[in-house]
Parts: C-alpha cells; sequence; structure tokens
C-alpha cells in the first residue's frame, strides 16, 4: 500500500518536473530589448538582428540631435535630442536599413526575423 503510494508521487513529480520543463517552450522566448548606441555619429551595432516582438532603443550619447529613419519605411523615431533615447518594437518582420535624416551617411540595418 505504502510503495503503492509511493511510485504514485514519484510519476506525480514526475509529470510536474516535465511540465514546468516545456513550459519556456511552448510559449517560446520571451521579447528582448536590444540597444544601439549612436556615438560619434555613428550606430552601434550597424547592423543588428532581433525577433518580432522585441524591442530597440536607440540612445544618442551625442551632444547634438539625430533620428532613426527607415529608408524603406516602418519606423521613423524624428528628432532623438542629445543624451535622449527612443523605442520602438520591432512588429513588423524585414530587413530595414536605416539612417540619420540630418547625417545621411549614418547608416544601420535592422534586421526583424
Ligand atoms: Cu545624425
Amino acid at each position: 500500500m505504502l510503495r503503492r503510494l509511493l511510485l504514485l508521487l514519484a510519476a506525480f513529480a514526475v509529470a510536474a518536473a516535465s511540465a514546468t520543463a516545456l513550459t519556456p517552450i511552448a510559449v517560446g522566448a520571451p521579447p528582448t530589448t536590444h540597444t544601439v548606441t549612436i556615438d560619434g555619429s555613428r550606430f552601434e551595432p550597424s547592423t543588428l538582428a532581433v525577433k518580432a516582438g522585441d524591442t530597440v532603443v536607440w540612445v544618442n550619447k551625442d551632444p547634438f540631435p539625430h533620428t532613426s529613419t527607415s529608408k524603406v519605411g516602418g519606423f521613423d523615431s524624428q528628432t532623438i535630442a542629445a543624451g535622449k533615447s527612443w523605442a520602438l518594437t520591432a512588429a513588423k518582420k524585414g530587413t530595414f536599413a536605416y539612417t540619420c535624416t540630418f547625417h545621411p551617411t549614418m547608416k544601420g540595418t535592422l534586421r526583424v526575423n
């Protein structure tokens, strides 16, 4: 009787452990926040790959304003003042080449997978 109860408890414990272990796979990886630093009129990293649903934050460390503006549509930060940041929730999949409208030599690429 006791042995049977212990077996039942053991089976339950294994089932509970499996359910817990499988949960993260079932819901997928949680959204992540990525940072692009703007410093010396450069986007760093200049190429960034994220998953749809992730957040990308551009942080302007320069003492003057910049923008993060997709050349193919999809997003435009407008002016990011000196020392400020701008966050984008990357909802749309694709490859987005972007620039700063004030400094067109600044180039970046955001890949949303
Ligand atoms: Cu700029």
